[in-house]
């Protein structure tokens, strides 16, 4: 056999293969032959000033109280999950974004909202939202994701977990806005000026100090649109910083101040609440920058699947930048197939991975792995708790696993 022969070979068992996955895929479906076979034309309802889902989509986030605290009044709520299991795509509807605030949601006149900029510059500057909307503005897709996304799995599995309550703190946005790069500018910071304050208006007052480095300086937004219209209350409106890549919390929402300074701030968010207790009992702080991760959301907890053809889907994200691989095990890590990556694939947003399959019914784990553009691979659980031990909350990336038993129920398990 010449090597040519054996490329046209391997080109037709390509073929073969992939079209027998096709036709896996259909099996499922009815033949049809005539417009008889679907259903006929219908009359229309009434247009409206603001669409809203069908009555046939059930689809909403689930207010939690904490790791483990489900179903409670949403008055009691320190955050609402995103139901990725029931995404498509990569893009996070307004409406499903998941929230985390600390202290409910401000109900702010954006006529009367103010950002004061001052500190280590030349100019202390109070700016209004139209000042800023006057402003040139950027746009960019970045996911937000809470420190907290995983923490349910740190310690044991609850096997009754769907993808919503084990990732659901992480959504995908197009965010629009003024370039922190230019504020920065406008008032002529000082180059010594190496940390920026960056306080809410919300009664929690939660400020963080973000380090002022050239990636952050590029990157960060002072945004007011969310998915080409204005913020919604509960993501910051009229105003919030978005920096793409690094933990939620640094996401200043109602953002009211950002101050130039030549150290960090110290607030309590970065000396008690967002630091990581590690497992020889030190505490570390300023673990900003989120890590690659993935998840597979179908099939995924609590769903059940049926034996023959499944199409394995998910998403990886990474604060490094692009995710240029994502691998899948159907038979509990022992071997590992590359996923196919969905374009557009976009630094610092989510990206939608899948893989067809042919289950054959025998109980089994899957899981999925990424890397991204730097290098960074996800851990395997194993690894990742023999480096963090289990004291830890936040920055959660270890590998997510489902097993799937011989009726096809799946669930959520440590590995
Ligand atoms: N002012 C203010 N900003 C805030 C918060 C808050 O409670 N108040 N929560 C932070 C946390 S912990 C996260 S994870 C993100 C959540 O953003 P989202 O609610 O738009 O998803 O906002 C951050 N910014
Ligand atoms: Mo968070």
């Amino acid at each position: 056999m010449t090597p040519s022969d054996r490329k046209a070979v391997s080109r037709r068992n390509f073929l073969a293969a992939s079209a027998g996955v096709a036709g896996a895929a259909i099996a499922r479906a009815s033949s049809a032959d005539t417009l008889a076979d679907v259903p006929p034309r219908v009359l229309g309802d009434a247009l409206s000033g603001h669409s809203e889902r069908s009555q046939y989509v059930d689809i909403s986030r689930i207010p939690e109280a904490g790791p483990g605290m489900r179903n409670v009044d949403p008055s009691l709520a320190i955050n609402s999950k995103t139901p990725l299991q029931k995404l498509v795509g990569t893009i996070t509807p307004s409406a499903l974004h998941y929230e985390r605030s600390h202290a409910g949601v401000p109900n702010l006149d954006p006529a009367k909202h103010r950002l004061l900029i001052h500190g280590m510059a030349e100019k202390q500057l109070v700016l209004s939202v139209d000042d800023l909307k006057a402003m040139p503005a950027v746009s960019r897709i970045a996911f937000i994701e809470c420190t907290g996304n995983g923490w349910e799995n740190w310690k044991s599995a609850d096997e009754n977990l769907t993808v919503q309550n084990t990732h659901g703190l992480i959504s995908t946005n197009e965010w629009t806005g003024v370039p922190l790069g230019y504020l920065i500018d406008l008032v002529k910071k000082d180059r010594k000026s190496t940390w920026m304050l960056a306080e809410g208006g919300d009664a929690a007052g939660v400020a963080r100090s973000i380090p002022l480095t050239d990636e952050i300086m590029r990157e960060a937004i002072v945004a007011y649109g969310q998915n080409g219209e204005p913020l919604r209350p509960a993501h910051g409106f009229p105003i919030r910083l978005v920096l793409p890549g690094y933990e939620g919390n640094l996401n200043i929402k109602w953002l009211r101040r950002l101050k130039f300074g030549d150290e960090p701030w110290m607030t309590r968010w970065e000396t008690s609440r967002y630091t990581q207790l590690l497992a020889n009992g030190k505490a570390m702080q300023f673990q900003l920058r989120q890590e690659v991760n993935s998840v597979i959301t179908s099939p995924s907890g609590m769903m059940e699947i049926k034996k023959g053809y499944n199409r394995i889907t998910g998403l990886a994200w990474s604060g490094y930048g692009k995710i240029t691989k994502v691998e899948i095990s159907v038979d509990d890590g022992k071997t590992w197939k590359a996923a196919q990556l969905n374009l557009p694939v976009l630094p610092k947003s989510q990206s939608r991975f899948q893989m067809d399959w042919e289950w054959d019914g025998k109980a089994t784990k899957i899981v999925s792995r990424s890397t991204d553009e730097k290098g960074n691979v996800q851990p395997d659980r194993a690894s990742f708790i023999a480096k963090v031990g289990t004291n830890a909350l936040f920055h959660y990336n270890a590998q997510q696993t489902w097993s799937i038993d011989a009726s096809g129920r799946v669930r959520n398990v440590l590995a």
